[in-house]
């Protein structure tokens, strides 16, 4: 056996990322236009609880630095808004299928940005490829004939989640732990 070095012990991490997370008519709203990609395309749909849109994906955060996401989180100064998600598609490189917003809100990317240059200025690493909206919602799914025109749906964005993301044998388990407003003017 390895003999354990002391008190050099990695701290234990987690997998967070920050999301806009639907509530229960758009839960299923979301989840119905799933149902019928999925009969179309296949492969696997995403339970509706786990249903979201990511904002800025943390990766492994060591777990002490939780609480200052948290406040970090707390102080950010965003807007609400609506958005319409109108638009289904399909991408071939990793057989996702999704609905996004044909225009994505100004309120939307000035939150994103600003979330993204805070977490940076506090060292946190984050993805930063081009931010593109989308709720996912079957993985492993082969759309080779476009989808059909789908009916907007009106997403009222009124606050913004921090998720915890655990991987369980049915997929990856999520659990918010933390939920802040948006300044509704
Ligand atoms: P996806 O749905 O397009 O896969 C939890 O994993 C959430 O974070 C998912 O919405 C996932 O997007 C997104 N995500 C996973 N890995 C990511 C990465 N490396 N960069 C950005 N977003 C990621």
């Amino acid at each position: 056996m390895l003999p354990v070095a002391e008190g050099k012990a990695r701290p234990q991490t987690v997998r967070l990322f920050f999301a806009l997370w639907p509530d229960a008519v758009m839960r299923s709203a979301l989840d119905q236009l799933g149902k019928q990609m999925h009969e179309q395309c296949g492969g696997r749909r995403t339970r509706a609880e786990a249903i979201h849109i990511t904002l800025a994906f943390l990766g492994e955060v060591a777990v002490t630095r939780i609480a200052e996401l948290q406040a970090l989180a707390a102080q950010l100064q965003g807007d609400a808004f609506d958005f319409e998600l109108s638009h289904s598609g399909w991408w071939r490189q990793n057989h996702i299928a999704w609905v996004a917003p044909q225009t994505v809100p100004q309120a939307l990317i000035t939150l994103v940005s600003e979330l993204q240059r805070q977490l940076k200025v506090a060292g946190f690493e984050v993805d930063m490829r081009a931010y593109v909206p989308h709720v996912t919602l079957l993985r492993k799914a082969y759309c080779p004939r476009p989808l059909p025109e789908m009916a907007a749906i009106t997403w009222k964005v009124r606050d913004f989640v921090l998720v915890q993301s655990v991987m369980t044998e049915q997929g990856s388990a999520y659990e918010i732990i933390g939920r802040w407003s948006l300044a509704y003017k």
